[in-house]
């Protein structure tokens, strides 16, 4: 197990803006993660088919064939599985994600907040922008789901261009958890080395997306020059982007799942680009008694924040998806 980065892992993340770390989360974490998912994905099934939006509960299937199933009669299923409510404009009354422990032990795994230390220093605030990403064979998806990125292959990005304006200056710092390994065969992450550094570290225009949530991504044209780079890496490690690193994900060719996390943190104190979303004290050097360590409160954190939001007790911005929209038009988007 790693104990924070070495001195050429951190020189080689400064100047690429990713970095592949393998061997950070041990076994029984993502097996617990996977046996709350399988709990997870059952409630799912039960609460869409007493909806009516299902007829089949598939409850004999192992959890792959079983979200592959799901998701062809109910593309929503994705949402009762992601660790952050959808990104909207609004929220609305029937807003659902998942929240449980085991997601909680892995935000909180001393071996990743080692590796967060070495990157951004000792007070580290988890950042509400994180997801869950299980992706079933792309073959598999159909319609508008498989453009989107929780499901499907991911579009060329930088992560600072999903973020409100005031996070601009805060070091944000992704991690990506390989919860099944990630190669090129199953959907991998892939970036442009340095790209990061172009123009000293710039938000590049994002045009639109058309898909159901809108993501917004970078044309092949608007990209920095580099070598697109694949980054495999094998269940339990995780791979560091920087928040102005263009990067995408490849789709899932292979007959499996492909699942991950992806967090977010930032120094505490710092916008986290998401106000409307709760983060959290992960672990603090100087003020160790502010770090929350009770998964129910994170749990609640998270019902609060929607009923805040669904009351109008909170007014501010949920998801800026109109923020690239006066891109459409332009010849870099057209
Ligand atoms: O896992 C993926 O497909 C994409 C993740 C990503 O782009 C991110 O974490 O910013």
């Amino acid at each position: 197990m790693p104990t924070g980065l070495s001195h050429a892992q951190r020189e080689s993340f400064d100047a690429n803006g990713f970095l592949i770390v393998e061997d950070v989360i041990a076994s029984e974490p993502l097996d617990a993660l996977w046996a709350e998912y399988e709990d997870r994905l059952d409630e799912a099934a039960r609460a869409l088919h007493a909806r009516g939006r299902i007829q089949d509960l598939h409850a004999a299937d192992a959890f792959g064939e079983r979200y592959t199933k799901l998701i062809a009669q109910a593309p929503e299923v994705f949402e009762y599985l992601d660790i952050s409510y959808a990104l909207n404009e609004t929220l609305s009354e029937t807003a659902v994600m998942h929240a449980g422990p085991a997601v909680f032990s892995v935000l909180t795994d001393p071996g990743l907040l080692d590796v967060v230390d070495s990157v951004i220093g000792p007070e580290i605030y988890s950042n509400p922008v994180q997801h869950a990403r299980i992706k079933p064979p792309q073959d598999a998806l159909t319609g508008e789901i498989a453009e989107l990125s929780y499901v499907g292959r991911t579009t060329w990005h930088q992560d600072m261009g999903a973020l409100t304006d005031d996070a601009e200056g805060s070091n944000i710092v992704t991690v990506w958890v390989a919860v099944t390994d990630a190669m090129e065969e199953n959907g991998c992450l892939v970036a442009i080395p340095g790209s990061h550094r172009v123009d000293g570290g710039r938000l590049r225009t994002h045009c639109p997306g058309g898909a159901i949530n809108a993501e917004n991504f970078i044309p092949g044209r608007g990209l920095s020059p580099g070598e697109r780079t694949p980054l495999p890496v094998r269940r339990g490690g995780i791979v560091l982007l920087n928040r102005y690193t263009e990067h995408a994900a490849l789709p899932n060719r292979s007959g499996s799942l492909r699942f991950s996390l992806d967090l977010r943190y930032n120094p505490i104190g710092q916008a986290t680009g998401r106000p409307a979303f709760p983060g959290f004290v992960a672990r603090s050097r100087s003020r160790p008694e502010t770090a929350l360590r009770d998964p129910a409160r994170w749990r609640q954190l998270w019902l609060d924040a929607a009923e805040a939001i669904q009351t109008g007790a909170y007014q501010g911005p949920i998801y800026e998806a109109e923020r690239w929209k006066k891109h459409s038009g332009s010849p870099l988007c057209a």
